[in-house]
């Protein structure tokens, strides 16, 4: 018997489409934009949240009136670098950061990374990956602000050894230390899945994220990162083992939520997270409006689990919004939201790209959109 398409597939057309990448990139300023409101509380109570969010219906607020932070600043970075050099430069991609970063240093940005971001500024820099190296005693960053910009890696390459290596690269220009880069290649694959309809089948997408993760994490580096910040080995992998544990529970309280997969600036405290609340809110939940669809309800649980809420919407925006297409993003909502058109125009350019590249991969002529990486990062 054929199987009829789901509703999602027919809303956000087929694997890779348009609507997708639309999706993709302007889910992410949105959950940058309205996630800022609660930055740092502890834990949002669900009427606050919708309050929140009901309150951007109000057309009498004006268009762009919540302003996006360093989470959009970056990934517009690593998109026109992407997009100007047909692939990964790391050179353009720092050099990107560092301009950007002067010219508006009052985003939000961590405040270990602003030291990286400054020393990129230099002319005399021969090797970009190097201030990442030197932060914190040389172990480099295991902050969120590599896999907050990953999501454009999943849209400019098709391919899993591509996305893996350009998307520990990109995140590498900050942060150094694996558990921050390897929280960026986790967001890139599950962009990249949703992006493929794997969120169809909510059990395989996770599977399929703890095979990659576990060649990832498997490294003797990431092994050796954990041990010295006492961390288990295959962290990443054991928090993904969490959310299949959340998953198959009736009822989880967000305090739960919380102490399992944490909610903080961490890569590990937040990647995870955010993968989760997509997951979790593929199903309509009680507390949640039932007029909500599934990106909407995303944005609402993962403001409500307070803490980093606007780096962890975010990154679960760039995930359901590549599930569900731009066309369940409430218009509204993307008027309140800075930047948002920019998003939009971007992720057209690299749908593109995209699909330029495979054609030409098709045909035998060209790979995909290729490195321009002179250096390799040592660890
Ligand atoms: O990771 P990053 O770019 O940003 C993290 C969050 C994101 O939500 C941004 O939007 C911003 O709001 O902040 O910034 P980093 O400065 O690299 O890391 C953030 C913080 O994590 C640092 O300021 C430190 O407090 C902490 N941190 C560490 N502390 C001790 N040892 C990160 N790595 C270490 C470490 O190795
Ligand atoms: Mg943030």
């Amino acid at each position: 018997m054929a199987m009829l398409p789901s509703r999602t597939v027919l809303l956000a057309g087929g694997p890779a489409s348009l609507s997708r990448f639309r999706g993709a990139l302007v889910a992410s300023v949105l959950g940058d934009c309205v996630g800022g409101e609660f930055e740092g509380a502890e834990e949002v109570p669900m009427d606050r949240v919708l309050q929140h969010l009901n309150g951007l219906d109000d057309e009498s607020r004006g268009d762009g009136i919540l302003q996006y932070s360093d989470d959009t600043a970056m990934t517009r970075c690593v998109v026109q670098s992407l997009l100007t050099r047909a692939g990964f430069d790391e050179r353009d991609m720092a050099g990107r950061f560092a301009v950007e970063y002067s010219q508006s240093p009052g985003r939000g940005y961590g405040g270990g990374v602003i030291h990286v971001l400054r020393k990129l500024a230099s002319p005399n820099l021969s090797d970009v990956f190097q201030p990442a190296r030197a932060q914190f005693s040389g172990r480099g960053s295991f902050g969120n602000g590599g896999a907050m910009r990953a999501a454009p890696f999943a849209l400019a390459f098709s391919k899993l050894v591509d996305i893996k290596r350009y998307s520990r690269l990109g995140a590498m220009l900050t942060h150094s230390c694996s558990l921050g880069y390897n929280g960026a290649v986790l967001q890139a694959l599950a962009v990249h899945l949703s992006l493929h309809g794997a969120l169809e089948q909510p059990d395989d997408f996770v599977r399929k994220l703890l095979l990659e993760m576990e060649e990832v994490e498997g490294e003797d580096v990431a092994r050796s990162d954990a041990r010295v910040l006492n961390e288990p080995e295959f962290p990443f992998c054991k928090r993904l083992h969490k959310v299949q544990d959340l998953m198959e529970r009736n009822n989880v309280s967000i305090e739960e939520v919380i102490s399992e997969l944490g909610n903080g600036i961490a890569a590990l405290h937040s990647v995870p997270t955010a993968i989760f609340c997509v997951l979790h809110c593929l199903e309509p939940r009680e507390g949640l409006p039932e007029h909500y669809g599934g990106l909407e309800r995303t944005m609402a649980y993962s403001l409500a689990l307070g803490g980093d809420t606007d780096t962890i919407a975010c990154m679960a925006g760039a995930i359901a919004g590549a599930h569900y297409g731009i066309d369940a993003i409430p218009q509204i909502w993307q008027r309140c939201c800075e930047g948002a058109e920019v998003a939009d125009i971007n992720a057209e350019r690299l749908h593109t790209l995209y699909h330029q590249a495979l054609t030409k991969g098709d045909s035998g002529t060209d790979s995909q959109p290729h490195s321009h990486s002179s250096t390799q990062p040592s660890n």
